[in-house]
């Protein structure tokens, strides 16, 4: 095997560019490191860098061979591209999400590999030019047109979180490998009997006979027209669970033929997506193992805009922030890639279930013969790559089309035609999985009311899984996040102001300000700031400085969110998975999602954390009565006991009732309170234990916090450093309310915006990015960001 990973040379066609390219990597990461385009993600460099896009380049490299056949290799291309072994065309591809395999033969000795890069601006509107009838594309997602005739991530064209720069170049591997390489793909299906797991393979080989050995059971076969079938039955298997329920047990499955060796690591677990007719409309939830598991979790963007940035060590700190706040889920949303696959590696080992949209976003789809035909090989290929995972647990046809055909003029004047159109994509993509994997957990749409249903999934929670946007896209109050009964939100969001240190990446003191041309240009959803400004203005007293704007925007999107998931958790069994919008960014923006640009944690993912937690108890205002409900994921039945208070501002608190009860699977109500037992002044502060162990505590404020007249709480901490590890012990004098600690050096917290009452001590540690910093710390708290300071 030959690696042509490493240095090429990146050219324009003009030929006025000619710079090192790291591949794998992208173009415009390869410009800005030769220094000839500034960093697109600092100010509005964005827009001076469009031009990018817009023209052909050539990527080349040099490399020495032995003159045998061989087999090209590319596991990423984007987009549309010819490859030149030798000045000779090998390869015309257009899709960057499919793996190329191309028998060549090079020389021996010196060889050149060119890549020509077709401007995907250009191709795409060239595409759209030549369609039998125009396929409408969403432009508040698509600054850049008609990425929907190309198959490549869909937000490199813009998204309303993304940066539009139209990246190109190799995501993926690029390598020679020697011709008649023996083993290929390899299809995996389990079946779970009582104390047996009946692991079934497909090998495509070429060779006499394969041998494969899981968990030391083997099997044997022959290789029949270019693949083998085989079955191994392993005896009281060590099975696989998603976090928070059990290990994530791994096993080496060993594939042999003649020389050849081939491994994959597969987790043993009966994964089945449950959808079925009841009473209220139609049930959507996952079961491991036999047991129903809530999915509690968040929606998955790429890592970065810009595919050369990403590292495997930053990914791994954005999945394991993901499971740090107690989620088992993810869903790699439609618009992006499908990931690498050390991406599912991570998954699972870290237990975090994954919902694998196919990528198609938003926009209306062609359905010509030869875009269903690129389709078609892309689902194959991809489903025999991935597919193995233990974290794979459902596979979804796309995000959001349905909702689409009633976005544009066209489809609503032509449903008929647009609604065909956009069945023959869904039937291309649904029949390439179940042929490749005829077990597979399949959902047609995302969201979707269940199989060959196009209802309004934004709205109808009756049935199968629901996008829920209406309070942030509709400007609706949080409570009415407790309006809707969703059998699974698979999405809902609400956006905040990135954190400072992550203002700092792209904007000068002088733009921090929320109506900056630089931080208008780092919003991307038309009106976003307004209506992070707007809301503050119904639940907040108006904050104090541009830094504590931003500190408040993170505070009311944690109080959306938690207010949408603690109710849907309160529902269970009805509702069984809140996946809210979204986990990541791809650059430094103001977003919906939970973790900064560069993985630093938003309040709301310290808050997620929180109310995340296994066993949990949640306020449901309802009737002129507060309904505290008890929730438990734990496998185990937990005895639950809750007391409640009424608290004033100043720390006094009044008990006003107990509750207990045993909690399983489906949420109880533990305490019933009367809502006029918890003064105009007071806010209701309840804590709660469980058998086992868990010992937390939260707080309702009945009314918005913006009506509460705030003492100042004399915040004041003891700063200490152990082994390089950061102590903050903070007290009150009086409640001081989502306390959050800052510092001026990069590194995470184990907690944020929490309640600190008068009396103890509430503890804070900070783990640097790099030991041996000395870090300042200030604290901010609801009263110091709203209420002016005395001159
Ligand atoms: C959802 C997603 C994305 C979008 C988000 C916020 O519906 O599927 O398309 O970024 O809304 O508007």
């Amino acid at each position: 095997m030959l690696d042509l990973s490493g240095t090429w040379t990146l050219s324009d066609e003009s030929g006025a560019y000619r710079v090192p390219f790291a591949v794998p990597g992208d173009g415009i990461t390869a410009l800005h490191r030769a220094g000839v385009i500034p960093d697109p993600y600092w100010g509005q460099n964005e827009y001076d860098c469009r031009w990018i896009g817009e023209r052909d380049w050539i990527a080349t490299r040099v490399f020495t061979h032995d003159g045998q056949a061989a087999v090209l290799a590319i596991d990423g291309l984007d987009t549309v591209a010819e490859v030149r072994l030798n000045g000779q065309e090998v390869l015309v591809a257009a899709n960057a999400h499919r793996r190329w395999r191309v028998p060549v033969t090079p020389r021996k000795g010196e060889n050149v590999i060119e890549i020509t890069f077709r401007s995907a601006v250009r191709e795409a509107a060239a595409l759209q030019a030549a369609m039998p009838f125009r396929i409408p594309y969403q432009e508040v997602n698509g600054p850049i047109p008609n990425a929907n005739m190309l198959r490549k991530q869909q937000c490199d064209f813009g998204w309303d979180w993304n940066i539009a720069l139209g990246q190109f170049g190799l995501w993926g591997k690029v390598r020679l490998e020697p011709a008649n390489a023996g083993i290929g793909d390899v299809l995996i299906a389990q079946r779970h009997l009582p104390g047996r797991a009946e692991v079934s393979l497909r090998v495509r080989a070429a060779g006499a006979e394969v041998t494969a050995t899981l968990c030391g059971v083997s099997a044997s076969a022959r290789v029949i027209d270019g693949s083998a079938d085989l079955v191994l039955s392993v005896p009281d298997p060590a099975l696989w669970w998603p976090a928070g329920q059990g290990a994530q047990v791994l096993h080496d499955l060993t594939i042999e033929c003649g020389s050849q060796t081939a491994t994959r690591r597969i987790g043993l677990r009966a994964l089945e997506h449950v959808s079925v007719p009841d009473a209220a409309g139609r049930s959507f939830s996952f079961r491991v193992n036999g047991r129903a598991v809530f999915a509690k979790g968040a929606n998955w963007i790429p890592a970065d805009a810009l595919n050369g940035r990403i590292t495997p060590d930053a990914v791994r700190d954005l999945l394991q922030s993901a499971v740090d706040a107690n989620m088992n889920m993810i869903r790699i949303w439609g618009g992006g890639r499908y990931e690498p696959d050390w991406f599912y590696d991570l998954c699972d080992e870290m237990g975090l279930m994954v919902w694998q949209d196919f990528m198609f976003a938003c926009h209306l789809y062609p359905s010509t013969p030869a875009f269903l035909a690129e389709v078609d090989a892309e689902v194959r290929d991809v489903v025999a790559r991935i597919h193995h995972h233990a974290c794979l647990a459902l596979w979804c046809g796309d995000n959001e089309l349905i909702g689409a055909l009633t976005w544009f003029p066209e489809s609503r004047a032509d449903r008929d035609r647009y609604l065909v159109n956009y069945d023959r994509l869904n039937r291309t993509i649904e029949a390439a999985l179940l042929q490749t994997l005829p077990d597979a957990n399949w959902w047609p749409s995302s969201p979707s009311p269940g199989p060959l249903a196009f209802g309004d999934a934004w709205h109808d929670d009756s049935s199968g899984d629901m996008h829920f946007w209406s309070v942030w896209h509709e400007g609706r109050d949080f409570d009415h996040y407790r309006d809707v009964s969703p059998r699974f939100c698979s999405e809902f969001g609400f956006q905040s102001y990135p954190s400072m240190s992550t203002i700092r990446k792209f904007a000068e003191p002088a733009d921090w300000n929320i109506a900056s041309p630089v931080m208008e240009s780092h919003q991307k959803n038309a009106g976003g700031n307004a209506r992070i400004a707007e809301t503050m203005f119904r639940y907040f007293r108006f904050p104090v400085d541009f830094e504590n704007f931003v500190y408040l925007s993170q505070v009311q999107q944690g109080l959306a969110i938690k207010t949408a998931v603690t109710h849907w958790r309160s529902l269970k069994p009805h509702c069984m998975g809140t996946l809210y919008w979204q986990l990541n960014d791809t650059w430094p923006v103001c977003s919906w999602s939970s973790l900064n640009h560069g993985g630093e944690w938003k309040l709301l993912h310290h808050m997620a954390r929180a109310f995340n937690a296994p066993v949990f108890v949640t306020a449901v205002p309802r009737d002129g009565v507060i309904d505290l409900v008890g929730i438990n994921d734990l496998p185990d039945l937990v005895e639950m006991t809750v007391t409640a208070y009424a608290t004033k501002m100043d720390g006094t608190a009044r008990e006003i009732g107990r509750g207990h009860a045993q909690v399983a699977e489906r949420a109880v109500s533990l305490l019933q309170i009367a809502a006029a037992d918890v003064a105009p002044d007071e806010v209701l502060t309840y804590g709660w234990t469980g058998s086992d162990g868990t010992h937390a505590g939260d707080i309702f404020a009945p009314k918005p916090w913006k009506t509460y007249d705030l003492p100042d709480p004399g915040l004041s901490f003891v700063a200490t450093e152990k082994d390089g590890v950061h102590v903050l012990d903070v007290t009150a004098k009086a409640m001081a309310f989502f306390v959050t600690p800052e510092t001026d050096q990069p590194g995470r917290w184990d907690r944020a915006a929490l309640h600190c009452g008068p009396g103890p001590t509430f503890r804070f540690t900070f783990t640097p990015d790099e030991p041996g910093m000395s870090p300042k710390f200030i604290l901010r708290d609801l009263h110091s960001a709203t209420y002016a300071r005395p001159k």
